[in-house]
C-alpha cells in the first residue's frame, strides 16, 4: 500500500473492496418507511466501502485515547466532540474559512499523514472530528455534506465496537457493519455519495449471534474541506 500517494489513493477507491467485514445476523428483509421490502446486503457489496480491521494496534489505541482525553471536549452536542482544522456547523451544514479550529495536534497529524501515505486518503485530511459515544449514544444517519468535504471520508474506531448501519436514501437496501476497535473505515464513491451511514443509539448491539454491551467508543473522522466561498 505504501508508495506513490496519488496513484495508491486512487487505487483504494478503484478497487472497491472490503478487506474484511462480517455482516451481522439480521433478517434479510425488513420494512422501509414506505412499507416496501428492504433488502439487507453485505457491506462488501457497497461500491467504495473499504473496511480495514486492526488498523490501529491495541497499545497505540490506548495511547491515542490518552492523548485525546488531554484535549478539551465540546459538550454542546448530544455527544462530546473535538474539532480540528475546521469546525463543521451542524445547523447550517457548512464549513467556511471563518470556522477554522485548533490545528491538528501531532498525534492526529501523524495519523492523517499515515492515511495519506498509505493511499487511504486521496488528499491529506485537513479536518478531523473526534466523536465520543457513551453507551446509548449514536449518530443519526447522514451523508457527509457533499459541497463541504472531498471524495473520501475516513473513520478510525477506538474503544468499544458498535454497529454502523448504511442505507440507501430510499431505504430500499440496508447494510450492517461491525466497527471493531482499532478498525478503519473508508467511504468513497457510492459509499460516500449515495449511502447514508449512522450508528443506532443503543446500549448494546447484536453481533455474531451475541448481544454485546456497548462501552465508551471514540472515533476519529478525517475529511478534506472544500471551501466554496466564491
Ligand atoms: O463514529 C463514526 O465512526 C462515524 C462518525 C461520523 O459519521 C461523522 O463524524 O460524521
Amino acid at each position: 500500500m505504501a508508495g506513490s500517494m496519488t496513484s495508491d489513493a486512487r487505487s483504494i477507491c478503484d478497487r472497491r473492496s472490503v478487506e474484511s467485514d462480517r455482516p451481522m445476523n439480521e433478517q434479510d428483509h425488513m420494512s422501509s418507511p414506505q412499507g416496501l421490502p428492504t433488502t439487507t446486503i453485505p457491506p462488501a457489496a457497497i461500491p467504495g466501502l473499504t473496511y480495514v480491521p486492526d488498523y490501529i494496534a491495541p497499545d497505540a489505541a490506548t495511547v491515542l485515547l490518552q492523548q485525546i482525553d488531554q484535549q478539551p471536549w465540546d459538550a454542546t452536542l448530544r455527544r462530546r466532540v473535538q474539532h480540528y482544522g475546521y469546525r463543521y456547523d451542524y445547523q447550517a451544514r457548512t464549513v467556511t474559512s471563518a470556522l477554522r479550529a485548533a490545528a491538528f495536534p501531532p498525534w492526529l497529524q501523524n495519523l492523517a499523514c499515515r492515511l495519506h501515505q498509505e493511499g487511504f486518503a486521496t488528499a491529506l485530511p485537513d479536518q478531523g472530528i473526534v466523536n465520543e459515544y457513551l453507551p446509548g449514544q449514536g449518530i443519526a444517519k447522514h451523508i457527509d455534506c457533499i459541497p463541504c468535504f472531498g471524495a473520501t471520508i475516513l473513520s478510525v474506531s477506538l474503544g468499544s465496537g458498535c454497529e454502523m448501519r448504511l442505507t440507501t436514501p430510499a431505504a430500499k437496501a440496508v447494510a450492517s457493519l461491525w466497527l471493531a476497535p482499532g478498525s478503519l473505515l473508508v467511504l468513497c464513491d457510492a459509499a460516500r455519495y449515495q449511502w447514508a451511514h449512522g450508528i443506532p443509539a443503543r446500549q448494546s448491539d447484536r453481533y455474531a449471534g451475541q448481544r454485546v454491551p456497548r462501552q465508551r467508543r471514540v472515533s476519529l473522522t478525517f475529511r478534506t474541506v472544500l471551501l466554496n466561498e466564491g
